[in-house]
């Protein structure tokens, strides 16, 4: 017998999914085939490192003063091209670029959305074969159509996504998505170029056995961070203690795994950084959406929702716990100890 295979494939989803916005008139359906696009772009680089003279750090720093990876040029420029073309977006905020880039032609003028996205995350991970990602998020415009997209567009609350995601170059390339209806995967099949439906309705265990945080920053934590660290590697049969401590260094790895397997990832303010140091905009609202619409939670560990938190800058950083609802809320309650 022939064995027939029809997987659901991105585009498959995202236009049964636009029938839930009655609204809508497939502009963000498009929006996303061309992240889509892009990110089978930038995955091609990715599998290349090693054979091509793409690693490694290119002559710029960016506006966080931090030294940009090659990737994480070319990166930014396949996202920024292969959007730009869509005529759908007014602009896009970058992690790599200092300033909003605005699009004046006559059709993204009139572009009902804006972009925050950091293109390649955790790129310095590139050079020893660590896998790394790409977030996105996308906004409503609130300035008026026909005119150029301002700032006040990008500094919107996480609550106005209406859609947000990532892609892990990992050991496969997947795509996760969410409109607001659940958390969607994608695992892309080389052999026909397409991502394929993983699972529709993806849901973060409410409790875990693993932790992920940078510990060699341990002295510069809060008290209520180094105390919940201790619990979490103290024996307690009931709690399924100690618990794993698992830290690629790469945001989206590391939460991919936890929202598979259940876990909690903490970036801390430490006494250095009192902000933190991942990006309001570009990581945390994303992945906050996503861990949300899986059943998680995302706060700032002293009791605010990262999607309620106003942005007063696109580069802003924040605290950020993220991850199975009843291990995000026990890191709360120690930091509560402290306040
Ligand atoms: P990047 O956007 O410059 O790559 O930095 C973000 C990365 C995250 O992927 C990761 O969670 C974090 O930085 C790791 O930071 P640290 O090395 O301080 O633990
Ligand atoms: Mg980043």
């Amino acid at each position: 017998m022939v064995q027939s295979y029809h997987p659901q494939t991105l585009n498959e989803i995202i236009i049964q999914n636009q029938s839930a916005f009655p609204y809508a008139k497939g502009e963000l359906s498009q929006l996303l085939s061309h992240i889509a696009v892009a990110a089978k772009i930038v995955n091609k680089k990715v599998n290349k490192a090693g054979l091509v003279d793409i690693t490694g750090a290119a002559d710029n720093v960016n506006i966080q003063g931090e030294n940009q990876q090659k990737l994480d040029v070319f990166a930014n420029n396949a996202f920024i091209q292969s959007i730009k073309a869509t005529g759908i977006l007014g602009g896009i905020a970058s992690e790599e670029d200092d300033e909003i880039v605005i699009f004046d032609d006559d059709l993204s003028l009139n572009g009902k959305y804006v972009l925050c996205i950091d293109p390649l995350d955790g790129s310095s991970n590139i050079d020893v074969n660590v896998s790394v990602g790409s977030i996105f998020s996308i906004y409503r415009r609130i300035s008026t159509p026909g005119t150029k997209v301002e700032i006040g567009d990008f500094l919107q609350e996480g609550t106005k996504q209406v859609a947000a995601g990532y892609i892990i170059y990992g050991s496969s390339t997947m795509l996760v998505y969410t409109t607001g209806l659940g958390t969607t995967s994608f695992t892309l099949d080389p052999s026909i170029g397409e991502f394929c439906l993983t699972e529709k309705f993806m849901e973060s265990p409410k409790d875990g056995v693993v932790y992920s945080i940078n510990e060699g920053n341990y002295v510069k934590f809060p008290q209520g961070i180094k105390d919940y660290i201790k619990y979490c590697q103290e024996v307690d049969k009931d709690t399924n203690r100690p618990y794993s401590s698992r830290y690629i260094g790469s945001l989206v790895a590391d939460f991919h795994r936890n929202l598979m397997k259940g876990g909690v990832f903490i970036y801390p303010k430490t006494l250095s950084n009192p902000s933190g140091k991942l990006r309001l905009l570009y990581e945390c609202n994303p992945i906050a959406f996503l861990a949300e619409q899986a059943g998680g939670l995302a706060t700032d560990g002293e009791g605010n929702r990262i999607l309620e938190i106003k942005p007063t800058n696109i580069h802003q950083r924040v605290p950020f716990v993220v991850g199975s609802k009843n291990m995000v809320l026990k890191v709360e309650e120690f930091m509560k100890k402290y306040k």
